[in-house]
């Protein structure tokens, strides 16, 4: 179901009576969180049209918008939908491993995440997928978050304490505002404004790609560049739509998905480029002066459980990557 081949119409109907071969065309549907008009959107269409093309139409990539991550990894493994393209935040509960990446203050930069993801370290990760009923096809991005709230400037690991903010449902992410004195809310991106609009949270934390793309300026008066973790994407699919190409096609997937995360990683450069810009334009207080140090000393628990939680050994290589 997950991989139905039909015939295409256009086929169908130039066919003469006597018997031709049909072109059979293979529908592969891709899920995304965020508006088509977003570094994810233009990550999963840039896919979508580069496996078209480079299989000559014999597939076709229907793209469809889901604002729940952890629903369509669900999905994935079901195999009710082929693939999506999610960041990490459900990931971990699905494939352990990923929380090394979920790391706050891990990566120093897009150059640091991107290199580590695209190394031995990110294909080590993905290759723990299969035992997990899902396959990694490749490493693609959110970017650096940064906290938004609607109550007060956020200066200091001190103005954190008391805001209830929303996270993802991760628990290296709870972790971390827990030890900063907030009070962590899980839920899905798709509960999130309503969440924020009703109050029940103060604040949420995402790259500005995402603020952006998503107005998150109308319900967020703050944001502060604490730019406390790499928020990786990363595009997983079913087994069984993987197993079903053959070597060829494999090819042309992995040659599509590597002009995804190019399209995609192009986008969040120029987001994050003239992001504070625009959110300042939009109308909110921006606080780009942010003390680093006293952040990721105030997290000195949490790093001290996160050594003996994860793989040390692991977190230690990532941090001396060069
Ligand atoms: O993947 O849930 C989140 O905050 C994510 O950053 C967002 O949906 C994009």
């Amino acid at each position: 179901m997950t991989l139905t081949r039909r015939l295409a119409l256009a086929a169908v109907l130039a066919a003469p009576l006597a018997a031709a071969p049909a072109m059979a065309q293979t529908q592969i549907t891709v899920q995304h969180a965020l508006p088509a008009n977003s570094h994810t959107g233009v990550g999963a269409s840039t896919f979508g049209q580069a496996f078209e093309r480079l299989t000559n139409g014999r597939y076709k990539v229907v793209i469809q918008r889901n604002d729940n991550e952890r629903e369509m990894v669900e999905s994935v493994q079901i195999g009710t939908i082929d693939c999506t393209f999610t960041s990490t935040g459900p990931v971990g509960n699905f494939v352990p491993e990923v929380r090394l990446f979920d790391v706050p203050f891990l990566f120093r930069d897009a150059t640091h995440a991107r290199g580590v993801l695209d190394g031995e370290t990110g294909q080590q990760v993905l290759a723990r997928f299969p035992a997990r009923g899902l396959v990694g096809v490749i490493w693609i991005e959110n970017g650096f978050r940064n906290l938004t709230n609607s109550r007060h400037e956020v200066r200091t690991p001190a103005d954190v304490r008391g805001l209830k903010i929303r996270t993802m449902e991760n628990q290296v992410h709870m972790r971390a505002f827990t030890t900063l004195g907030a009070l962590p809310t899980p839920m899905a991106f798709s509960e999130l404004v309503p969440a924020l609009q009703q109050g029940t949270v103060d604040g949420q934390e995402n790259p500005i790609s995402v603020i952006v793309a998503n107005n998150l300026n109308q319900v967020q008066r703050y944001m502060t560049m604490t730019r406390h973790v790499y928020s990786p994407q990363v595009m997983i699919c079913n087994p069984q739509t993987v197993g079903r190409l053959n070597a060829a096609d494999r090819a042309l997937f992995q040659q599509a998905a590597v002009e995804a995360q190019t399209a995609n990683r192009a986008r969040v450069t120029a987001d994050d480029d003239a992001g504070v810009a625009e959110l300042r334009r939009r109308g909110m207080t921006v606080v780009t002066e942010v003390d680093t140090a006293a952040f990721q000393a105030a997290l000195a628990p949490a790093f001290a459980e996160w050594e003996r939680t994860l793989d040390a050994a692991t977190l230690r290589r990532i941090r001396d990557w060069q």
